[in-house]
């Protein structure tokens, strides 16, 4: 209950005592020019939780000149792939021996539920660096055949200096995913973390070097999107950049690639359409749509966040998902029954808060939640719509937040126009037993993630990135590699020389 005084147990104290709250630049933890820091906050209570060192424009200069340092004359790009991956193998035993160490400071740092760090967030990005460190040793060319007595053949080298910035919902996850590939294919690092969630990364960039990661290949700054991040993107010095976040920053993130003619990625927002069919087995639907939107407090790129349910079932399956809805468990996350905590912060908070009293406004029904939960941190009701429709704010507005917004369907050819009707394209879902329905509806969505009857299913090997506005790009798999390495032709001739 967030009205109780939140716990700073012995257990947290040890796992804020083992951040060091810094730079990461070359290797060693340094405060930032003048000193700068910020306060990272418990979302419980809006209470400070740890100063960190605030990077500046100077700061981020230093760290890319590390990392070219580290690229150009540096053993990390030369050595092979296999000791890559042992590398980064290591890095992932050293994270799997601190899991409870780094979950503790998830839940912390973003407040989301401890029992789902543990068991989810921090797991899920081990396993994801050890896929990547498996692929360090099997990235290669190829040998082309040619017109001619000449041969050609491929290579696939590192791009050079990378910039990543993240987001703070899913922290160390993100972490991990930008991470992986990036080290596997011998490229070094600039990450900028999220202003709201830097620990768990600090303490990931400590355990890489412990691991053997040269000093300049990974570089964390902390700090703010419009200082240190956009002094990143806009450095003359980066290759590449990869940038989660909001569309509207990744719009900037792509002007500045723009201007210095360099590779961009990016994994931006959603407004998914998760549609229910009248053949659906309605608790699961109903269980299926309420966790496709309330995991990790509805803060999911990816979540579901316009049920559109038939007509057929719809009155029956409101009364559900509010019920169910009702029932989720909101507390300190720390508690094990918790499913849900705060939001991560004031501005998440009062963006959501405001939404809700959009959509009452614009005349959706609610049936249940709407309020803030207790009276202090960040909590927030889960909370449900009906009569939602597809021109109300909170039916093309990302909310990010724990509000599930239904909509009513009668046709398929219907359906799918009012899914595709959105500037996004993450990710959709279907849920019905009618393989014909599975099939139809699945090709005809416009997103770069389809699921059927699940949700949320985040396999390493899976490709993942959006249509429309959610990005350019895929992330995870094979797929990722390649936006990490670019393709060198080599041509030699097979007999004299030709001129
Ligand atoms: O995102 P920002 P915010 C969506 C979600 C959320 C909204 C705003 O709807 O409510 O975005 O969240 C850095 N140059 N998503 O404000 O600002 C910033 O410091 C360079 C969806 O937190 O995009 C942080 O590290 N960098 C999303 C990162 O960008 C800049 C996850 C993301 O922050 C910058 C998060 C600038 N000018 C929010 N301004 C997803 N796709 O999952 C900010 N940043």
């Amino acid at each position: 209950d967030p009205a109780m005084e939140p716990e700073i147990s012995e257990s947290h104290k040890a796992a804020l005592r083992s951040v060091k709250p810094q730079l990461l630049i070359n290797g060693k933890f340094e405060d930032a020019s003048g000193g700068k820091t910020f306060e990272t906050l418990d979302p419980r209570t809006g209470d400070p939780l740890m100063t960190v060192a605030e990077a500046q424009a100077e700061d981020v200069d230093r760290a890319v000149k590390a990392a070219r340092q580290a690229f150009d004359h540096g053993p990390w790009p030369r050595m092979s792939g296999r000791q890559r991956g042992s590398i980064m193998h290591k890095l992932a035993a050293l994270m799997e021996k601190h899991t409870e160490e780094l979950a503790t400071l998830e839940s912390l740092d973003n407040g989301k539920a401890y029992a789902t760090a543990v068991s989810v967030d921090v797991p899920m990005a081990i396993e994801f660096l050890r896929y990547y460190a498996g692929w360090a040793d099997k990235i290669y060319g190829q040998t082309i055949p040619t017109e001619g007595k000449i041969q050609a053949y491929t290579l696939r080298e590192p791009i050079g200096v990378v910039g990543q910035i993240i987001p703070w919902n899913f922290p160390i996850l993100m972490q991990a995913w930008k991470l992986g590939p990036a080290l596997a294919t011998g490229n070094t690092i600039v990450m900028k973390v999220a202003e709201q969630t830097p620990l768990s990364a600090l303490r990931v960039g400590e355990l890489a070097l412990e691991a053997g990661v040269p000093p300049g290949v990974l570089n964390i700054i902390p700090g703010d999107g419009p200082v240190a991040g956009a002094a990143l993107a806009s450095h003359k010095g980066i290759d590449k950049i990869a940038f989660t976040g909001s569309t509207e920053v990744g719009k900037i993130i792509m002007r500045h690639a723009a201007e210095n003619v360099i590779p961009v990625t990016l994994e931006l927002g959603g407004k998914s359409a998760c549609i229910i069919c009248p053949d659906a087995d309605l608790d699961e639907a109903v269980r299926g749509a309420h966790d496709a939107l309330f995991f990790n407090h509805g803060q999911c790129c990816t979540a579901g966040s316009r049920t559109f349910v038939h007509e057929s079932i719809y009155d029956e399956f409101v009364k559900r998902a509010a019920k169910v809805a009702s029932n989720r468990r909101v507390g300190d996350p720390f508690d094990r029954a918790t499913q849900q905590g705060p939001q991560v912060s004031q501005e998440q908070f009062d963006k959501i808060m405001g939404l809700i009293d959009t959509g009452v406004k614009q005349g959706a029904k609610l049936e249940t939640g709407g309020k803030r939960h207790g009276d202090r941190g960040y909590f927030v009701q889960p909370t449900v719509f009906s009569n939602v429709t597809d021109d109300m704010t909170i039916a093309t507005d990302e909310i990010f937040g724990p509000v599930q917004s239904i909509l009513k369907w009668s046709t398929v050819d219907e359906v799918i126009r009012r899914a595709n009707d959105t500037e996004y394209g993450l990710a959709a879902g279907v849920f019905t037993k009618n393989l014909n329905m599975a099939n139809t509806i699945s090709r005809a969505l416009k997103a770069g993630t389809v699921w059927v009857n699940t949700w949320n299913q985040f396999d390493c090997g899976v490709p993942f990135g959006g249509y429309k506005t959610s990005g350019i790009g895929r992330e995870k798999g094979e797929a990722a590699l390649s936006h990490y390495t670019q393709t060198k032709a080599v041509y030699m001739p097979l007999e004299e020389p030709l001129t």
